[in-house]
């Protein structure tokens, strides 16, 4: 519309408060939503949009796009957002992040270079497969251009080193599927922060999240050439991506052949992801996906894939995602004496409400909504979860994920209405969760941290406050 006055994207992202006003962009208007906040049918989540544009969050949740919602929206129009001019790629030609992917305005980065992003918490517990672009990001190096033409998986094997095309890997073989979660081994490492520093990136409780990954199972794949998992002579199975450091050696990682063993049928060279292409930060053109392990060994642009008598000699198996001690600190630290982390523990998380968050006036219950998992296939059995601190607790409805008790690699999403303590205005909201074989979450973090921040699973705890 014009006659109404123009502002900018920096204009609008100021507006993110109550106290300064929430403005939203949608298309190339500008709405004051401030009244109207209190009136929105799914409660505070709008407030994610605060200060930004309004479409990535409606492509989610796409109920949104109605009449009535444009016709009440107009009613808050105060603008026109000025013509942005378009994003001009970076023009230095010695960047080695210049060929970055596009990527959704929903992610919340923790890092630009390598880029590295957790998708808002309130979002994450509301769809039991996350949208590929709302799913988390972790890149040590910038992300490889792949020319599929070009591209090979190559596999070092005691019967030969065969070199398979792209096309050959999704014709040759019968498509396979795992529905997985992957995680970061520093997933909740801001928590641990708070006890005491840590080397890492901030992660809140969102670098974890969880797909349908299609493609070639890793046996059926190695049978072709005549080796059986079961009898190779090897310690371990090496994969290699094509992101490079300066140096020109490449992200790798390993897991110990017994693990191949026991995950033998499970372990896919993924193609697709939730039925799409696997997207360029997840890995395009191939991925290995070895379900119920940290996302560590989940080696993305994976090009190569060979046995060996030892671990990956990368710096990712061998000086990093291992975990130590709280007294052990990097003076004397011995990473050579640590185990590498493969399986994960028991974690789960309260996605909503968020920390710091304001409840209905006078509310006298409260809806909880999270994830739970467990490495290793351990399937969740239970979620307990208390409004008062951890005093009381009730048992939150766990949603299936389809999966059985020992092959359960997806999470499980959880839900519970419990009521809130009387009189008090501010209050702990916790959660933990039992896998199948009745290993719990440790009760705080102070016992568990470590110095890399990684394995950061206590009972996760939510502060809101309860105006009366
Ligand atoms: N693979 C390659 N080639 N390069 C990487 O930087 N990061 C790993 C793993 N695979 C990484 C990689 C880490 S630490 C994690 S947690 C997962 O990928 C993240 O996967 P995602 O970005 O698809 O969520
Ligand atoms: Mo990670």
């Amino acid at each position: 519309r014009s006659g109404l006055p123009t502002y900018s994207a920096a204009d609008v992202a100021a507006h993110d408060s109550k106290e300064k006003g929430i403005w939203v962009i949608y298309g190339n208007g500008v709405y004051d939503i401030t009244e109207y906040v209190s009136q929105h049918p799914g409660g505070t989540k709008i407030l994610m949009a605060a200060g930004k544009s309004i479409e990535p969050f409606w492509e989610v949740y796409s109920v949104h796009k109605n009449d009535e919602i444009f016709e009440i929206m107009e009613s808050y129009r105060i603008g026109n957002i000025t013509e942005v001019p378009e994003k001009s790629k970076s023009s230095d030609a010695n960047d080695p992040y210049k060929d970055e992917p596009e990527r959704s305005p929903l992610l919340i980065p923790s890092s630009q270079k390598p880029f590295n992003a957790e998708p808002p918490v309130q979002m994450l517990a509301d769809q039991f497969l996350t949208p590929n672009d709302m799913f988390y990001v972790r890149n040590h190096l910038p992300v490889p251009c792949v020319c599929i033409d070009n591209f090979t998986l190559d596999l070092k094997l005691s019967t030969g080193s065969p070199s398979l095309t792209f096309q050959q890997l999704t014709k040759d073989f019968p498509k396979r599927s795992v529905t997985a979660a992957i995680q970061c081994a520093g997933n909740r490492r801001s928590e641990m922060v708070k006890v005491k520093p840590v080397k890492g990136l901030n992660w809140g409780s969102a670098a974890i999240s969880n797909a349908k990954f299609s493609g070639v199972s890793l046996n059926e794949l190695l049978l072709r050439y005549n080796v059986d998992i079961d009898t190779v002579r090897a310690k371990y199975i090496v994969f290699e991506g094509l992101d490079t450091q300066p140096d020109g050696s490449p992200y790798g990682a390993s897991i110990p052949l017994e693990l191949a063993r026991l995950l033998k049928n499970d372990i896919i060279v993924a193609y697709e992801m939730n039925g799409q292409p696997l997207p360029r930060d997840h890995g395009y053109p191939l991925r290995i996906i070895i379900p119920g392990v940290v996302g560590a060994r989940q080696v993305k642009w994976l090009n190569k894939i060979y046995f060996s008598p030892e671990e990956s000699t990368s710096h990712w198996q061998r000086r990093d995602y291992k975990g130590f001690n709280a007294s052990t600190d990097w003076h004397n630290v011995d990473f050579d004496k640590s185990v590498s982390i493969s399986q994960l523990p028991v974690i789960s998380a309260i996605c909503d409400p968020v920390e710091g968050q304001e409840l209905e006036e006078g509310a006298e219950e409260v809806t909880l909504k999270g994830y739970a998992w467990s490495g290793g296939g351990r399937g969740i059995i239970r979620v307990d979860v208390s409004a008062d601190g951890g005093k009381t607790w009730h048992e939150a409805t766990l949603k299936p994920n389809g999966q059985t008790p020992y092959h359960s690699y997806a999470w499980t999403l959880w839900e519970a209405d419990i009521p809130l303590p009387k009189g008090e205005t501010k209050t702990e909201l916790v959660v933990k969760a039992v896998d199948v074989s009745y290993n719990v979450q440790p009760d705080s973090v102070a016992g568990i941290w470590n110095l890399r921040g990684c394995l950061s699973n206590a009972w996760h705890r939510v502060n809101v406050k309860v105006p009366l």
